[in-house]
């Protein structure tokens, strides 16, 4: 037995090994967008995310005690009560100690992982005092940022491959838009997210954030971006035949240059207060603080 729990260990190793090596350095995460041969998750960026990662790692643990262990158990009874080896098989059945424990102790696992779990559910939709509102809303095929308390709209699409061609270093394919979400970092972002059309889902995976883009239903979430970069999500909702082509592209920077991009969007982005959807979604937003 322990010959065998041995054996299945350096193979479990020497596999993990094969595997980095493989990937080389190309395995490790690039911020705010994915890698070829990625393993897990985008880096985070966002206190949300980092609680997402751990909860990830927490249940795999949980996850690879009980695979290991149902494992254990069934080596043991092909190997000590195969027909050969037992050939007079004992005939006891019903064992009360036995059978109170995979009762309790399996409810005791599930609460253990319920609880973390509804707390970063919690974490995710109760929304902090924010320092700064963008509404998205989706429509076929691309999306509408709206910064009410600054009056500004645009719309984001994705680019092309000859219009990354002109931008240095050129963006991600099938991820780089033209106008990008611009936030502050380390500052409180509420997210508005409602649909045009149909339902999409305004994604951004180093964020941990994920919410659907409902018509006639404003969806909130939030986050707070801890590292100034490019981040890089995507609609998470199949919404039509350019569902895959509808990318959402943040960029997070410090406040300065927040500042300058706000002065400058202000001009090339005022709302003219012909659209009424937006301003009725707007006005209509919850006020949590
Ligand atoms: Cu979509």
């Amino acid at each position: 037995m322990l010959v065998l729990m041995r054996l299945i260990r350096s193979g479990a190793a020497a596999l993990v090994f094969a595997g980095v090596l493989a990937m080389g350095g190309t395995a490790f995460a690039v911020l705010g967008q994915p890698s070829p041969w990625q393993m897990g998750f985008q880096e985070s960026a966002a206190p949300t995310m980092d609680d997402i990662v751990w909860f990830h790692d927490f249940v795999l643990y949980i996850i690879i005690a009980i695979t290991v262990f149902v494992l254990a158990l069934l080596l043991i009874v092909i190997v000590k009560f195969n027909a050969r080896a037992n050939p007079a098989p004992s005939r006891t059945t019903h064992n009360t100690l036995l059978e109170v424990l995979w009762t309790v102790i399996p409810v005791v696992v599930l609460v253990v992982i319920a609880v973390p779990s509804f707390r970063i559910l919690f974490v995710q939709l109760n929304i902090p005092p924010s320092d700064l509102t963008i509404k998205a809303t989706g429509n076929q095929w691309n999306w509408t940022y709206t910064y009410p308390d600054d009056k500004i709209e645009f719309t984001s699409i994705m680019l092309q491959d000859e219009e990354r061609a002109k931008v240095s270093p050129p963006p991600p394919r099938l991820l780089g838009v033209d106008n990008p979400i611009v936030v502050p970092v380390n500052k409180v972002v509420r997210v508005q997210v409602v649909g045009s059309d149909v339902i999409h889902a305004f994604a951004v995976p180093s964020f941990g954030i994920k919410i659907d883009a409902i018509p006639g239903r404003l969806n909130e979430t939030w986050f707070k971006a801890t590292r100034e970069g490019v981040f890089y999500g995507q609609c998470s909702e199949l919404c039509g035949k350019d569902h895959a082509f509808m990318p959402i592209e943040v960029r997070v920077v410090n406040e300065q240059a927040y500042a300058a991009w706000l002065a400058d969007a202000k001009k090339k982005f005022a709302m003219d207060g012909s659209a009424p959807a937006t301003s009725v979604a707007a006005a209509g937003a919850p006020k949590t603080e």
